[in-house]
């Protein structure tokens, strides 16, 4: 009898131990896929096709039409015109309440980043009638009203999630409020975030690429040549003579698989290039911090040439290593990244070097050697400075470009990006050179190229 009982109930136990066990791992499952860190490669569209002993997978894209559409995000009362990517429509004038002057807008920076933006970056001068506000922290973040905003810019990538979660947003949205997908690096690094996701979310978006709503580059000719018109200087300028050494690299990312990395390489077998920044010369270098920017200007200015090598090849993908670390520096940048015409369309005429016009690293070396003999050449790449063009487009900053548009928009104009994955990262991923990835472990030493 007694066993009996004791044989009931440690058979209750044990279902009932199954129950756990089995709601356990129900729960674990479900929370890994909430959580999932989308390395789906099937999501970013690369194919892994061999997996190199040293653990790098050597990849190549997939074409978009191979992967399943993602097109479930039906958009309920579009009226008017579709596109691939966004849909727009208008609302009814009628509708819309009017609650405060319109000449007045307030947007919002949610980003909790602490260093980004810049504060002396986010005023516009040139236009008063923009309120920024910037998140400082998570709390902030939380308790900050988000009713009254026009417009609120999150930063994409790494200020918002991998996967879309309701809880990083702000908890209401008014109709007429504009979320803005400010996309600051390029497809490459985004590849690990879940732009599907997204989809149906944003209404402006926001980058380098001229075809965002709103154009947020890393530089551009009007505030330079602004600048130089306060400053301008002698149109018969010697460059050549203030400089003692040749070619300067300041290289930080030092993922070796990056294009730059055997260009350089072989580069050097043909010239001399100092190398500073965490791939080089760290003890000299000047630190990163952007206190210490007088530092940089001074170690790169007696310099002929900066590698203005960018980490990636993507579409349009040209930052401050060409606008700031060289062009405001004198120095003439030496370019690898976006294609040539991509350069020319916005940089000042003849400023520049683009790899692609060399057949080799070797020609490219040869080029640079000829230079440095023949100063008057050498000069010609700062014609630039004293010849302006007669129109020079308005442009302020980004967040100027922001206020702008709000600004300009009309009030019954309505936008959704419906697959901003697509728009991204381009219709079969065009926009960025497929390269050599290990995930997350690209920043371990043994993955580092270094030039010491
Ligand atoms: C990567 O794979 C492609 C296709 O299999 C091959 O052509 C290419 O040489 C490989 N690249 C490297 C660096 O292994
Ligand atoms: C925008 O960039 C593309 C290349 O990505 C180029 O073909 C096009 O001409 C550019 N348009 C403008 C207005 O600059
Ligand atoms: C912004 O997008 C949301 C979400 O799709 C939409 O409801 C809203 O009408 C849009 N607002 C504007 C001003 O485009
Ligand atoms: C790096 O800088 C130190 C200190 O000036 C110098 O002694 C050393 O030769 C440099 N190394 C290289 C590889 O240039
Ligand atoms: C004029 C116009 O573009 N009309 C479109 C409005 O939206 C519907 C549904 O998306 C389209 O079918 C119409 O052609």
């Amino acid at each position: 009898m007694e066993l009996q009982k004791q044989q009931a109930q440690l058979k209750r136990c044990e279902s009932l131990l199954k129950a756990c066990f089995f709601l356990y791992i129900a729960f674990m499952a479900y929370s890994y896929v909430l959580t999932m860190p989308v390395s789906l490669n099937r999501l970013v569209g690369y194919n892994k096709t061999e997996v190199s002993r040293d653990g790098v997978e050597n990849v190549s894209l997939i074409q978009r039409s191979a992967l399943p559409r993602y097109d479930n995000f039906v958009p309920s009362d579009y009226n008017n015109q579709s596109s691939r990517f966004y849909q727009t429509w208008n609302v009814e004038a009628s509708t819309l309440s009017v609650k405060k002057p319109p000449d007045h807008k307030k947007i919002i920076i949610w980003s909790t980043t602490k260093k980004w933006p810049r504060p002396k970056s986010i005023p516009c001068f040139s236009m008063p009638q923009c309120e920024f506000i910037k998140i400082n922290n998570k709390k902030q973040r939380r308790k900050i009203d988000t009713e009254d905003a026009d417009a609120i810019v999150f930063r994409g990538v790494h200020d918002i999630p991998a996967v879309y979660r309701n809880s990083h947003f702000p908890k209401t949205r008014p109709e007429h409020q504009i979320w803005i997908y400010f996309a600051y690096e390029p497809p490459t690094i985004t590849r690990d975030w879940d732009l599907i996701s997204y989809n149906g979310i944003f209404n402006w978006t926001m980058s380098y690429r001229n075809d965002s709503d709103i154009l947020a580059p890393w530089g551009h000719i009007t505030p330079l040549y602004k600048a130089l018109a306060g400053n301008p200087p002698p149109t018969n300028k010697d460059y050549a003579r203030e400089k003692s050494k040749l070619v300067i690299w300041y290289a930080s990312y030092c993922y070796r698989y990056l294009d730059r990395f055997s260009y350089a390489r072989e580069l050097m077998q043909y010239i001399r290039v100092e190398v500073f920044g965490a791939c080089g010369n760290v003890s000299r270098s000047c630190k990163k911090d952007r206190k210490d920017l007088s530092c940089l200007r001074d170690h790169i200015r007696p310099y002929k040439f900066y590698l203005a090598f960018e980490n990636f090849r993507c579409v349009e993908y040209i930052t401050e290593k060409f606008w700031h670390n060289s062009l405001d520096y004198d120095v003439v940048p030496v370019v690898l990244g976006a294609q040539k015409g991509d350069y020319e369309r916005v940089a000042p005429p003849n400023s520049f070097i683009h790899v692609d016009d060399f057949g080799s690293p070797e020609a490219l070396a040869n080029y640079l050697k000829y230079l440095d003999q023949n100063d008057d050449e050498y000069n010609r790449y700062f014609a630039w400075k004293t010849a302006p063009p007669k129109n020079l487009p308005d442009y302020e900053s980004r967040f100027c470009e922001v206020c702008k548009k709000l600004l300009q928009v009309s009030r019954t104009e309505r936008k959704v990006y419906t697959d901003l994955d697509r728009w991204w990262r381009g219709e079969n991923y065009e926009f960025c050179q497929p390269m050599m990835w290990v995930g997350e472990k690209h920043s371990k030493p043994e993955y580092a190229a270094r030039f010491r």
